[in-house]
């Protein structure tokens, strides 16, 4: 076989890894359609892909895992730098070299009876200075038909590689198989996994998952956890953001925005947002849903691509009520995992039709019933859909230059005492807002009800260095860029005393980013408080919903007292990285600041 590059780099590590793992074959990946078509077909075969109608979903297929294998595993993830320090108390820490033994270990002949497959891919536009390039090798056909919806992948790439310029991504389920030895649908190996980070030398190691973030290397693993340490060291930055464009047709303004969300906190939502009727000035496009990836640019401001080039959305819950643009995107073209089949071949999920089918088959491939106790769809179910084919997608969703930022929003799922939105006096203001961001806990198996549970910029499983370090990498940011990004915190799920949601969300949130663009232009007028600027009533559109001043007044409201005990759990929060004296001394000050701004309200 003509190998498609001469790359030594390359050749001797494909070449290395396969006499350790011993593949029955080795597959060069151009990234195709005839591939691809070729793929799916032998999936069928494995019994890994079932085929979905082609009337109702052409070119969709639903896959199973195993049920030990459904989602990241956060305890089973290490970032494996020489300092444990570096590595910071987020992360789970492993010497590189005691991990590397391990590793090889198991690594010796794990792909025996399988393919190994090598996938080029780039991480962001071919070409694109922002773009960076990845090789995962894998023994999951599965991965590969991932990989090529979720990245720029196959023959193209090849002229990207020069030298040692990309990230090396390796991948095994971690079952070989034995001469004669019958394969499962989803072959896996949950009692041996890592997913293994190397920032120093660039690798990625994931064993014994063959589930999304664990597999498809490209994403969690490359995109956040290795970007962010390579953004830090070349002075930009990776984010677990999503990026949209904000137009107003009437007024020719168009402002994109990068947010961050803990998980379960509508991110997808937002960045599909459909404004309501009443607002329909305005118009929202999609550059990405997850990560960001942002560089200062020559003109002083900051701009944004989106790494990926699909979506890997949350099933659950997403319906034409909720999510139209999302429903769109996976109406072909689409791999489901874990989702429920119908009896005419189609995918459900919960939430995603008012009524219920009468039967299913459900993720595990059992009879499913209303009456049967159990969910149709795993929670944690997924689709892979192109971003193109997202009805909102953005006109420079792939331009290599990417877009210019103007604001950062950061959110939050807190039932009481966070008001809807605010803003920061300043950038240093800002880090502090997202360092000490997080969400209640809503099980008690997370810990105490009503706790917040920290994410600092929804980073906590992502960042690949110490957390403090990260804080003032962003920190840092003011002596890069002239034009920085106004910083905003929003909550769009405050609860009254009843338990009630005091804001409509979804479209409504429309409201909310018109005021964050007005101010990023000038425009809006807004109130100085304790926790930062502030919209009053009149300083935000209305216009089709009945909210009185009244509510709005209590969906602002800050409890001076318990604001101050907030200021005693966040001294806590930061009391972690004071231990290993990463902690910035802006954000130690930022709170001596907002203790002061509090105690002269009480
Ligand atoms: O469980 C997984 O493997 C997927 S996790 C995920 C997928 C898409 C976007 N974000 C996430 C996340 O955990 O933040
Ligand atoms: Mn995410």
């Amino acid at each position: 076989m003509v190998l498609p590059t001469k790359n030594k780099a390359v050749l001797d590590w494909v070449n290395g890894i396969a006499k350790l793992t011993t593949p029955d074959k080795i597959y060069w990946c151009d990234g195709s359609e005839a591939e691809n078509q070729a793929l799916c077909a032998q999936l069928e075969r494995a019994g890994t892909f079932i085929k979905l109608n082609p009337k109702k979903r052409p070119g969709c297929y639903l896959a199973r895992s195993n049920p030990k294998d459904v989602a990241r595993v956060e305890a089973r993830t290490f970032i494996c730098c020489e300092k444990e320090i570096d590595a910071g108390p987020t992360n789970n820490w492993a010497a590189p070299k005691k991990m590397k033994a391990t590793l090889n270990k198991l690594m010796k002949g794990c792909m025996a009876g399988r393919t190994m497959y090598v996938i080029p891919f780039s991480m962001g536009p071919l070409g694109s200075p922002i773009a960076k390039i990845g090789i995962e090798i894998t023994d999951s056909a599965y991965v590969v038909a991932n990989m090529r919806i979720m990245t720029r992948m196959g023959k193209a790439v090849w002229k990207y590689i020069k030298g040692d310029n990309f990230v090396r991504c390796f991948h095994s389920v971690g079952a070989p198989l034995k001469k004669g030895q019958k394969d499962v649908a989803w072959p896996c190996n949950p009692d041996n996994t890592y997913i293994t980070h190397f920032p120093e030398t660039r690798e990625i190691i994931s064993f014994g998952s063959g589930y999304g973030g664990n597999a498809l290397l490209g994403k969690k693993c490359l995109a956040l956890r290795i970007a962010s340490t390579m953004a830090r060291d070349e002075g930009w930055l990776s984010e677990h953001m999503l990026i949209v464009g904000l137009e107003n047709k009437k007024q020719k303004l168009k402002t994109y925005v990068a947010a961050a969300f803990p998980s379960a906190c509508g991110k997808t939502n937002m960045a599909m947002l459909i404004p309501p009727k009443a607002l329909s000035d305005w118009k929202v496009s999609t550059v990405g849903d997850d990560i960001a990836w942002i560089k200062p640019g020559k003109d002083g401001k900051l701009y944004a691509i989106n790494p990926e080039a699909g979506f890997f959305g949350v099933a659950p819950g997403t319906s034409l009520k909720t999510n139209k643009n999302a429903i769109e995107s996976c109406r072909k073209n689409t791999i489901f995992t874990n989702v429920a089949l119908t009896d005419d071949g189609d995918v459900w999920w919960e939430g995603l039709t008012d009524k219920v089918p009468k039967h299913l088959i459900d993720w595990q491939g059992n009879d499913w019933t209303p009456d049967c106790g159990r969910p149709a769809a795993h929670p944690n179910s997924r689709f892979t859909a192109p971003a193109k084919q997202c009805p909102t997608i953005d006109k420079d969703w792939e331009n290599p230059a990417g877009v210019p930022i103007s604001a950062f929003i950061f959110g939050g799922r807190l039932a009481t005492n966070t008001p809807l939105v605010y803003q920061a006096f300043s950038w240093t203001h800002g880090v502090f807002l997202a360092s000490t961001m997080g969400s209640e806990k809503t099980a008690a198996a997370e810990g105490k009800m009503g706790e917040i549970r920290r994410d600092p910029f929804a980073m906590l499983p992502f960042c690949g260095y110490h957390m403090g370090d990260y804080w003032n990498h962003w920190l840092s940011m003011v002596k890069y860029v002239k034009d920085l990004p106004l910083i905003f915190r929003v909550n769009w799920f405050r609860k009254d005393r009843k338990g009630n949601f005091m804001w409509p969300g979804f479209g409504d949130n429309m409201r909310v980013l018109e005021w964050i663009v007005k101010r990023t232009a000038g425009m809006a007028n807004a109130e100085q408080t304790a926790l930062g600027w502030m919209p009053r009533y009149q300083d935000m559109n209305w216009k089709g919903l009945n909210l009185t001043e009244k509510q709005f007044a209590d969906l602002m409201a800050i409890d001076t007292d318990l604001a101050l005990q907030d200021t005693c759990a966040i001294a806590e929060h930061f009391e972690k990285f004071r231990k290993s004296d990463r902690l910035p001394i802006e954000l130690d000050a930022e709170l001596v600041l907002l203790n002061e701004r509090l105690k002269k309200r009480a």
